[in-house]
């Protein structure tokens, strides 16, 4: 067996339960097998894929809090500090049920090498609990939130472990954390990314993810000689990241048609109404069949379906494993010419597979949404300095990162003869630079 699969086999059996932890590693290891033959007795003597694939420090956390009507809950919180080579722990939180051990692991493990693809010193990390942010009132959420950081605050600082949003935990979320490290540790520190302007946060940083997504679709597609304006694109998702790609994308000229929720999906022809959709989801935080008031084309379906929709481009841009072999058969057999990941790992692995071997433009997510920890990585700049820069700048800098890390992914797979392949490409470049950090620090 190879040192590749001799790894991936120790994970499984090791990490039982944890299917989303197991598909990640797979799939990195698998596409790092050139580099690996490369070192391989080296990489064998000191463990390397053994230590890159084991969290450095795991936390697990019991998160008291009362609801409206005096009841108490328990959560469990969650803090994967899972490689620090280059930087300082960075990564998410997610609030969301279906949160586990293994999600966690599977997005600290990504997160690696995602931050290692932005060029900007930070380390893998995430976190998150199982607790369900949905239908709570603002009080609730605070009470969670301080029980939540009253803990997590024991593990993180601003040259340790910056955490900062995802599924179920943004703006809001981000000040009542913000508030109670503070009041806690006595320090306002850059100790978490996202946060409200008046406090620290960086402009663009709310847009960065899903305008990243879209700067780094539009220079794949550039370089294959394809214009994104006047192309047709599904989006799944209704949260932080659809909204602002679906944003970035009608400002380049593109048509989106499509988004959804966990409860259902809107198809609207006329292409979104993106000041609406804010209202319903950033403003009222409620469900998508308010869209159709005032929408006279659009349809709303309860479940899923978005990628049943014809379009050009598929930007998936909710949750994990959304996107499956049948959703990519009948996105080919409709024309699609490119999928670019939004949401972390939302492919699956036969659909991925499938997409590769149609040869449909592929951008996986640890490049495709890097935008997003990227200007978190440069809202950590600005408070280390203690300025602001104004949006213009932040977002130059957004879209300046997002086109090189395109050349980058298109490089490495060049180089190992996988021309075109953005995952082999996304992986290997982001492990050279984790891997000779890790050798020159010795065994640690
Ligand atoms: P939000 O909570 O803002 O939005 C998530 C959206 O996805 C909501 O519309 C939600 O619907 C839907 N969704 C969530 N879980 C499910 C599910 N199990 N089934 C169906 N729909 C679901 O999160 P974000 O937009 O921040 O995150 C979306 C994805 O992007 C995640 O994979 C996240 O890890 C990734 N990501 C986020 C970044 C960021 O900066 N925020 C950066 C990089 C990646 P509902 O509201 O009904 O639950
Ligand atoms: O998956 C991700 O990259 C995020 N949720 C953003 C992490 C961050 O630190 O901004």
């Amino acid at each position: 067996m190879s040192y590749v699969n001799e790894v991936i086999a120790q994970v499984i059996k090791e990490n039982p339960n944890e299917p989303e932890f197991h598909q990640a590693v797979k799939e990195v290891l698998l596409s790092l097998e050139p580099v690996v033959a490369q070192h391989e007795a080296q990489f064998r003597r000191d463990a390397l894929l053994e230590r890159l694939v084991n969290p450095e420090r795991q936390v697990k956390f019991r998160v008291p809090w009362i609801d409206d009507n005096g009841q108490v809950h328990v959560n469990t919180g969650y803090r994967v500090q899972f490689n620090s080579a280059i930087g300082p722990y960075k990564g998410g939180l997610r609030l969301h049920p279906s949160v586990n051990l293994g999600i966690i692991k599977f997005l600290g493990f990504e997160q690696i090498f995602k931050n290692s693809l932005t060029g900007l010193p930070i380390g893998g990390g995430k976190g998150g609990s199982d607790f369900d942010p949905k239908g709570k009132s603002d009080r609730e959420i605070m009470a969670f939130c301080q029980s939540f950081m009253t803990e997590l605050s024991k593990h993180i600082g601003a040259d340790t472990d910056v955490p900062a949003g995802d599924i179920g935990t943004g703006a809001r979320e981000i000040g009542y954390m913000f508030g109670q490290y503070k009041r806690l540790q006595n320090q306002f520190t850059g100790v978490l990314t996202g946060k409200g302007l008046p406090f620290g946060g960086s402009l663009a940083r709310t847009e960065a993810t899903g305008y990243g997504l879209l700067y780094i679709t539009q220079e794949m597609l550039r370089c294959h000689n394809i214009d994104i304006a006047g192309k047709t694109i599904c989006v799944s998702g209704a949260g932080n990241v659809a909204i602002y790609a679906i944003e970035k994308a009608q400002q380049l000229g593109a048509k989106v048609v499509t988004c959804s929720d966990s409860t259902g999906w809107i198809y609207d022809p006329d292409g979104i109404d993106i000041a609406l959709l804010k209202e319903i989801k950033e403003v009222k935080r409620a469900r998508l069949t308010e869209y159709l008031a005032g929408r006279p084309n659009a349809q709303y379906n309860d479940g899923r379906g978005v990628w049943s929709i014809p379009c050009d481009i598929a930007l998936p841009c909710a949750t994990q494993n959304e996107l499956t072999l049948d959703d990519a058969k009948q996105l080919v057999a409709n024309g699609v010419t490119a999928v670019s990941e939004g949401a972390n790992m939302p492919t699956t692995e036969d659909a991925t597979a499938y997409l590769q071997e149609q040869g449909i433009l592929f951008l996986p997510a640890k490049a495709a949404n890097a935008g997003g920890v990227a200007t978190s990585a440069l809202e950590m700049s600005q408070n280390s300095e203690r300025l602001h820069w104004t949006f213009d700048e932040v977002d130059a800098m957004l879209k300046g990162i997002m086109v090189n890390l395109y050349h980058n992914i298109d490089e490495a797979a060049k180089k190992y003869n996988f021309d075109g392949n953005y995952i082999v490409g996304a992986n290997i470049a982001g492990f050279e630079k984790v891997m000779e950090a890790m050798m020159a620090q010795g065994i640690v």
